[in-house]
């Protein structure tokens, strides 16, 4: 950990501390990728599903977006260079049905979050595949995740497989475990209710990561 430098400070949101190392938070382990196999999927409330392979996806066009990382565990990591397809190129491609208003986000192995969908579509929001120059690490996340800088770092699925379009909000698995359903940093949208089992047995582990590589 190192002290808010001052023009960071404005950048961190209440009850964060900043850190230069990267902790890993997984629910479970990391999934073993099969590019062969891989698919992203829209699916739901759209007019037609659309789905890419690895190869289709790798020729869809890029962007480089920098932006800090705000993990409901209290860290923060800044200036974040994320290189990835944008959120708007894959709405480009998808017809959605007007009713659509909300996503449950997909990912491997059997994550699931829930975002607005005004909160997904937004300029910085990509599905990254490399981070500060180089390919996502496995445990990070890699071939692909989802980057939402705007909300805490648990809407951000790693291993993202697909979005659900939907015209209701349900929680995904951390938000059905009390964390919020918007997750707004700068409001300290944490949990929704008291800790879980499932949130203690994280941030255990977050602060042990944590320790193991100060
Ligand atoms: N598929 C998947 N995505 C996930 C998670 C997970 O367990 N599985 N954990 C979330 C949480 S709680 C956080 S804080 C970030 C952590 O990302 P990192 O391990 O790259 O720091 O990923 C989010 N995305
Ligand atoms: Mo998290």
């Amino acid at each position: 950990m190192m002290d808010v430098d001052p023009a960071g400070a404005d950048r961190v949101p209440p009850g964060q501390t900043l850190t230069l190392k990267w902790p890993v938070l997984t629910y479970g382990l990391t999934p073993r990728v099969d590019l062969r196999r891989w698919t992203f999927r829209c699916f739901g409330l759209v007019e037609e599903e659309v789905a890419w392979t690895w190869e289709e996806f790798l020729a869809l066009p890029r962007a480089k977006v920098t932006s800090d990382v705000h993990c409901v565990t209290r860290w923060s990591k800044l200036d974040n260079a994320w290189e990835g397809v944008p959120i708007r190129e894959i709405m480009r491609r998808v017809r959605l049905k007007p009713e659509a208003k909300h996503v449950m986000v997909h990912a491997d192995p059997d994550y699931t979050t829930n975002l607005a969908l005004d909160d997904l579509v937004q300029d910085d929001v990509l599905l990254a595949l490399k981070h500060n120059g180089r390919d996502l690490e496995p445990d990070h996340g890699g071939p692909c995740r989802l980057v939402v800088p705007k909300l805490y770092f648990w809407k951000s699925a790693k291993w993202v497989r697909a979005f659900e379009f939907l015209d209701v909000n349900p929680p995904g698995l951390w938000e059905q475990n009390g964390y919020h359903m918007r997750a707004d940093p700068w409001k300290e949208e944490r949990y929704s209710d008291q800790e879980t089992h499932a949130m203690q047995k994280m941030r255990a582990e977050a602060a042990r990561r944590l320790r193991e590589r100060s």
